[in-house]
């Protein structure tokens, strides 16, 4: 995998995700429901990534938020999210990403997530490590859930799921040293896989938000598991962790 390529066309997608947001206009906003919403930026770094994607491998197919499945018949399956995190995006907030996975053969075998604002480029290939700009990054080493501190999110809420996340959440905050929510599970898993967070779990999540995530997680020494110690996430649900602190935290969520 051209890694290069990977780590440029997101730093493009960022860019003009960074740019809009200065003349970004409400008008530009469309709800998808009724706490769905999608911007003319998420439509607009989507096509352009599908048009960068369709240049260099015409035969691959294209998974993206937006427009769905391109489906070439290939191996080979691309898998983005233009704006990872929108709701951060329409309010002007810093912690949204761009994150682009390749998928062989039903494997992640490359991933970037980015956040412009932030400065922070991540990026894993299969087998290779996770990178955070270019500098090696490793999950972290909290043993004890007390000293952990912990990210989720609330897309079940959004989806109006039951059983919704409220439940795990307060059984989990008690527990643990501190909890963040950030809006984006790309960069949730970013997160984790850099040792920044010890742990993350959602569910209501689509391929698109974790694809290059769990990679980076993975490629960086933690854990993932679905809801039930299994591998159907993120449909059954997404634990992530450095591996030291995932069983406790994984039945903590599930109320085992
Ligand atoms: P988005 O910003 O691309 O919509 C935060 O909880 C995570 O949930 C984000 O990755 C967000 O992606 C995703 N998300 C937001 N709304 C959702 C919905 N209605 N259904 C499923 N996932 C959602
Ligand atoms: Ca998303």
């Amino acid at each position: 995998m051209n890694h290069a390529f990977l780590n440029e066309l997101a730093e493009a997608a960022g860019a003009i995700c960074v740019a809009e947001s200065a003349s970004f206009k409400e008008v530009s906003i469309e709800y998808k429901s009724a706490r769905d919403l999608v911007t003319s930026v998420d439509k607009k770094v989507e096509a352009y990534l599908r048009s960068r994607i369709a240049a260099k491998f015409p035969n691959h197919s294209i998974l993206g938020e937006e427009q769905g499945l391109l489906d070439k018949q290939s191996d080979s399956c691309w898998i983005i999210d233009p704006i990872d995190g929108t709701n951060s995006y329409i309010q002007g907030l810093p912690g949204y990403t761009v994150s682009i996975a390749l998928q062989r053969k039903g494997e992640i075998v490359a991933g970037v997530v980015y956040a412009p604002v932030l400065g922070q480029m991540f990026s894993a290939e299969r087998g290779k490590g996770a990178c955070l700009n270019n500098n090696r990054i490793t999950v972290s080493g909290t043993s004890k859930l007390i000293d952990s501190v912990l990210s989720s999110g609330f897309a079940c809420i959004r989806e109006g799921f039951q059983p919704d996340n409220l439940g795990a959440f307060s059984r989990v905050i008690p527990k643990v040293r501190d909890f963040r929510r950030h809006g984006s599970a790309a960069l949730d898993l970013a997160w984790v896989a850099a040792g920044k967070l010890d742990g993350y779990w959602e569910q209501c999540l689509n391929i698109y938000d974790v694809a290059a995530g769990v990679l980076l997680v993975q490629e960086a020494g933690g854990m993932l598991t679905d809801y039930r110690g299994g591998i159907d996430y993120p449909a059954g649900g997404l634990v992530a962790t450095n591996g030291l602190i995932h069983e406790q935290l994984r039945k903590l969520v599930v109320e085992e």
